[in-house]
């Protein structure tokens, strides 16, 4: 049982407009701490004071206006490369090294190598938000198979790219977080493990893509994706829990979830305050009868779930575990990360 849940998700105000960010900040109302006005000001990301971002591309720095790669990169004409979606929060670069590794074992299933050390890409993604002045904020990192010619083969692209950005995100609406998502059951099943592992987050997200099209075009924010044998997998860009009799269920990676890094956090969260946590398969039906329901990803952080296929979610408002599993996320981006500004 989950007792003293906290209240933190209704602490936000209801008539603010939030970014998702800000959402899960943990005293919005509160000036970002940091000094002088002047010293905030120059700290200000520059999507914020009208300054071009400054986004990395092999090595060099460019303005958006000149960050280009090349028609003929195998990342554009074949979605051939690797990516990852990282956050900072209060300056510090989130679950970094996780990510690093999640991209390098990305590129080794499709062998692709990565034209930098795991070292070299983590100071890179730290200096890319110091030349943003990035405190929070979301980094694409992509690695491209690089410039070839026109067919498949890979052999022929003779140096992957390694393309940063630093900026913002925000995956959906900001009332959502205060709310819930309705979310709806798709007909295009997640990827099969024996075509394109769900496990290698590819620049090929076709298969998402298609099934958020379908939740969109049904009136949903997020669309739910079973794998082939009917079994729920992931959403288009989250990995999704249920709260069932205090115990925490979510997909195992072998029905055809991401391993997501978020999803790594709520589990060890939710271990820690002595909540059981389960992989088991789940239908459908599991859904439907569950207690609560969340999702969990980089952008989307942790946003409840109040509704599937029409189906109300346990009270159909956000449930007191989901509120301490999103208050307890908050507290550790507080203290965890690599910092941007040491
Ligand atoms: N499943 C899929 C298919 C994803 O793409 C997750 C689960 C969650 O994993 P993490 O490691 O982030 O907890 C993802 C991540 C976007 C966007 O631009 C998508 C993700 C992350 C950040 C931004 O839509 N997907």
């Amino acid at each position: 049982m989950i007792s003293n849940p906290t209240t933190a998700v209704d602490k936000t105000p209801k008539n603010t407009k939030l970014t998702s960010n800000q959402a899960l900040s943990p005293d919005p109302n509160l000036p970002a701490p940091g000094g002088s006005l002047r010293f905030k000001l120059r700290r200000l990301a520059p999507t914020l004071t009208g300054e071009t971002m400054r986004i990395f591309i092999d090595g060099k720095y460019y303005d958006e206006k000149n960050a280009k790669i090349s028609v003929f990169d195998h990342g554009l004409l074949y979605g051939d490369g690797v990516f990852e979606g990282i956050r900072a929060y209060h300056g510090r670069v989130f679950k970094l090294a996780e990510h690093i590794d999640r991209l390098f074992n990305s590129a080794h299933a499709i062998l692709l190598k990565i034209p930098m050390t795991r070292a070299g890409i983590i100071r890179a993604v730290v200096e890319c938000c110091r030349q943003n002045k990035i405190r929070d904020g979301y980094i694409r990192l992509v690695v491209t198979r690089g410039v070839g010619t026109l067919g498949l083969n890979p052999h022929k692209c003779k140096r992957p790219s390694v393309i940063i950005i630093a900026g913002k995100i925000q995956l959906y609406p900001p009332e959502f977080y205060q709310r819930g998502l309705d979310l709806v059951t798709v007909a295009t099943a997640r990827n099969l493990h024996s075509a394109l592992n769900p496990a290698i987050k590819s620049l090929n997200y076709l298969n998402n893509i298609m099934a958020k099209i379908e939740a969109l075009n049904s009136g949903c924010e997020e669309a739910i994706m079973l794998n082939s044998e009917g079994f729920v997998a992931e959403c288009t860009g989250d990995n999704l829990f249920i709260v069932k009799a205090g115990q925490l269920l979510t997909p195992p990676l072998s029905a055809g979830a991401l391993y997501g890094i978020t999803r790594g956090v709520v589990m060890e969260l939710a271990r820690e305050s002595g909540m059981a946590v389960g992989e088991p398969n789940l239908t459908r039906y599991d859904l439907f009868n569950a207690d609560e329901c969340f999702l969990t990803g980089t952008g989307a952080e942790l946003i409840p779930v109040v509704k599937i296929d029409g189906r109300v979610i346990g009270s159909g408002k956000p449930g007191p575990a989901t509120k301490k599993l999103v208050g307890q996320f908050r507290e550790l981006t507080k203290v965890s990360g690599e910092p941007i500004y040491p």
